[in-house]
């Protein structure tokens, strides 16, 4: 075996070459890997004892794509189009063995050799539509031609990936080699491929997949009636469309040209510096500064639930999904029988849906125990208390499990906006105790917010920093504020939408302003899903708040069938000219001024205080850098993704047009927006909160 260069490697076996990646962790297409390529595709043309190739890779992975650290920096030759164009024209078969996750750039490589054997394991794709891109090395041409435009789409579409059996079905996989065997496999196909004379065969000259196509604009209309709602805001999905339908419509040549074209538009749009900040953003998450892999972690091998309400029964789903028994705790039986009927409700909900077998579902039930018996508690590792949001109530019930957890057993907390500290103050070992702060609904939102408190030991959050994959959610370490992170920064939003429709926006503008910005729902249409009365009491009730007013008239939201919006029987929202009116009324009682407020003051109103409330945050170390709290509200509250989460957004207008505006409002509408100091810090240096 000689070395081809740091990541490559060069092995002839009988008549066969191996070239080798070998590019941790995940063999991604750097300068060196692309070179390695080319350099070994050219050594064994040139070397006259080899007859074929068989590019393979080490480690964990085929090659898992471009190499994402790279894009926006300038490129260094070969470039990737180059180092395909010499596989794919090479003189003698070249196989691509795969293993892992063959995906973007890495399954162009494979669609550009002559041959693909696979382990029945691995896995192809085109994620790059997850980036805010379309695939830009041939992607787009070429697995159409093997599969139809219409799968292809729904391939690139997705971005998501498919199995080997599967790719062997469609004829993407030229043979499947034994699992753990790949590497002898590949070269006893590649030697049954000399033996046999086997052609050179080229993706880019096949056509009997796209003739049937040509000239039937209706498959691209379909796929963009499919997606639109699901890509509303997006950019690269309508350019994936069109690129799959030059494959159909044009030579292959000219296909590949307006792709690369589109791609490296897309390359440069904030959409996808955006999606490729996420991308980092989410994975960066899990790192915790002073926590690493000499922290031991404990074993979660069953949990407690502490109350079976929405929460409680949500917290609990996810851990029997990950096959993690769960003890669940209530204080009446009614309360404990609803609960868990729920629990099975939304199980049975997604087998008729054909996601879950009957057999599962039981399984996972089989993994519940209801109990009215405090003392069941004893048993389980970690124990998750989601009652309502009450300080008494939480201290009182930490007391409680003090005395019956046993020893070592975490116990956290479900609290949103709580003080952590002085709930751990209730038991003698406030070391064991963290918040766990799932959204709603717990079983489908991905964020969890993990509270540090300032007696957690390492080793406890180390353990459920690691439990947060495993129940398929992303954990963002926060520290005890007031609503942490996430609910801190709701707040600021919640308090301007509420001034501006006392100065006279409507409560369906201001919910546009956010939607068209591309949330899922704006602060008004949302508080009608949660209920206004959340917190609410007709006995304390003075109609001081527009909220309250609502409440006392039975309008309580969705469930009533009004709230701000009236809602027909299929919960269709509409404006309420009587709502309207109330609060006109309200203002006029308060003696504000209404006005016309146009869409751009809404927008920064309800946004920029949001940043400044990030900064803050970032401030006094309750977060650890900006991009997670990005991921809190990308995962947490339907941040639209395109805009990278609000610090991201921030350093997209611009810190400096940021701070200006939030002084600007500042003289207008007095401290609600006065400047956190790292706001001005970073603004005057020219900084930005991706690089702080
Ligand atoms: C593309 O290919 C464009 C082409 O069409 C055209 C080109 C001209 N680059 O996720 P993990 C890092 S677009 C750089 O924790 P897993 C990752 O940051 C690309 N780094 O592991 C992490 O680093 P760290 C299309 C990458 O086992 C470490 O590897 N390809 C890349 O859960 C481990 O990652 C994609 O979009 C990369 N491409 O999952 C694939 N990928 O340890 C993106 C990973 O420092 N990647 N890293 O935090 C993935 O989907 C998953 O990483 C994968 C492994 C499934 C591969």
């Amino acid at each position: 075996m000689t070395a081809i260069n740091p990541v490559a490697d060069y092995a002839v076996e009988g008549e066969v070459a191996v070239v080798t990646i070998n590019s941790p962790p995940v063999n991604a297409l750097s300068q060196a890997v692309r070179e390695g390529l080319k350099l070994g595709v050219e050594k064994a043309e040139a070397d006259p004892a080899v007859k074929a190739t068989v590019i393979h890779c080490a480690g964990r992975t085929f090659i898992a794509g471009a190499d994402i650290t790279e894009f926006g920096k300038p490129h260094a030759a070969p470039f990737l189009p180059d180092v395909l164009d010499r596989i794919e024209n090479a003189k003698k078969p070249v196989v691509a063995a795969l293993h892992g996750t063959a995906l973007g750039g890495g399954f162009e490589v494979a669609l550009t050799a002559h041959y693909r054997i696979a382990v029945p394991s691995a896995k192809c794709g085109l994620p790059e539509i997850k980036l805010g891109l379309i695939p830009g090395a041939g992607g787009t041409q070429r697995l159409p031609r093997l599969v139809g435009p219409e799968k292809a789409l729904d391939v690139i579409l997705s971005g998501a990936p498919f199995g080997a059996r599967e790719a062997h079905q469609w004829g993407v996989v030229d043979a499947l080699a034994e699992e753990g065997k790949l590497r002898e496999d590949a070269l006893a196909y590649a030697a049954r491929l000399i033996a046999d004379k086997a052609p050179l065969t080229k993706v880019r000259d096949r056509d009997e997949k796209l003739a049937p196509a040509r000239g039937k604009p209706e498959i691209f209309e379909a796929a963009r009636k499919a997606n639109a709602r699901r890509y509303r805001g997006f950019e690269a999905w309508e350019k994936a469309i069109e690129s799959v339908r030059n494959a159909v419509e044009l030579p292959f040549d000219e296909g590949v040209k307006k792709e690369r074209e589109m791609f490296m538009a897309l390359l440069g749009s904030t959409q996808s510096k955006a999606q490729r900040h996420v991308f980092f953003a989410e994975r960066a998450a899990a790192k915790i500064a002073d926590i690493g892999p000499d922290i031991a972690t404990k074993p979660i091998r069953s949990v407690g639930v502490i109350g079976a309400g929405t929460m409680g029964g949500g917290i609990a789903m996810n851990f029997l999904n990950a096959g993690i028994p769960v003890t669940i705790v209530e204080t009446a039986k009614e309360a404990l029988d609803r609960g868990v009927a729920i629990i099975r409700r939304n199980y049975e909900t997604t087998a008729k849906k054909g996601r879950m077998t009957m057999a599962e579902v039981e399984a996972r039930m089989a993994r519940l125990t209801p109990t009215l018996d405090f003392a069941a508690l004893a048993e389980p590792d970690l124990v998750i208390e989601a009652v309502y949001e009450n300080m008494d109530l939480k201290k009182q019930i930490f007391g409680k499990l003090d005395g019956i957890a046993r020893p070592g057993a975490i116990l956290a907390t479900n609290t949103s906006y709580l003080d952590v500290d002085a709930i751990a103050a209730q038991t003698k070992r406030p070391e064991d105790v963290l918040g766990m702060h799932f959204f709603s609904p717990a079983n489908v939102m991905r964020l969890l917010e993990i509270v540090r408190g300032e007696k957690t030991s390492k080793s406890v959050l180390a353990t459920v920093a690691a439990l947060a994959p495993r129940i398929g959610k992303v954990g963002v370490t926060v520290g005890v504020c007031y609503g942490f992170v996430g609910n801190r920064m709701l707040a600021e939003r919640q308090r301007e939408a509420g001034k501006l429709i006392l100065e006279g926006a409507t409560p369906s503008q201001v919910d546009k302003v956010l939607t068209d910005f591309g949330l899922p729902m704006g602060p008004f249409a949302m508080s009608d899903l949660a209920g206004l009365d959340i917190g609410w009491s007709a006995e304390t009730s003075k109609r001081a708040t527009i909220r309250e007013i609502l409440c006392e008239e039975g309008r309580r939201g969705q469930k009533t069938g009004a709230g701000f919006y009236d809602y027909d029987a299929e919960r269709n929202a509409k404006a309420s000219p009587h709502v309207e009116a109330i609060i006109r009324a309200f203002a006029a009682e308060k003696g504000i001024a209404q006005r016309e407020i146009s869409d751009q003051e809404i927008l920064e109103r309800l946004v920029y205080p949001m940043i400044n409330e990030g900064a803050k945050i970032l401030e006094e170390g309750k977060a650890q850098r900006a991009s997670d709290i990005d991921v809190v509200w990308i995962m947490g509250y339907g941040w639209p993704v395109y805009r990278g989460g609000p610090m991201f957004y921030a350093d997209t207008v611009g810190l400096k047009t940021v701070l200006d505006r939030l002084k600007a409002y500042q003289a207008q509408f007095g401290d609600d927006f006065r400047p956190a100091a790292l706001l001005e810090k970073l603004a005057a240096e020219g900084g930005s909160f991706s690089k702080a």
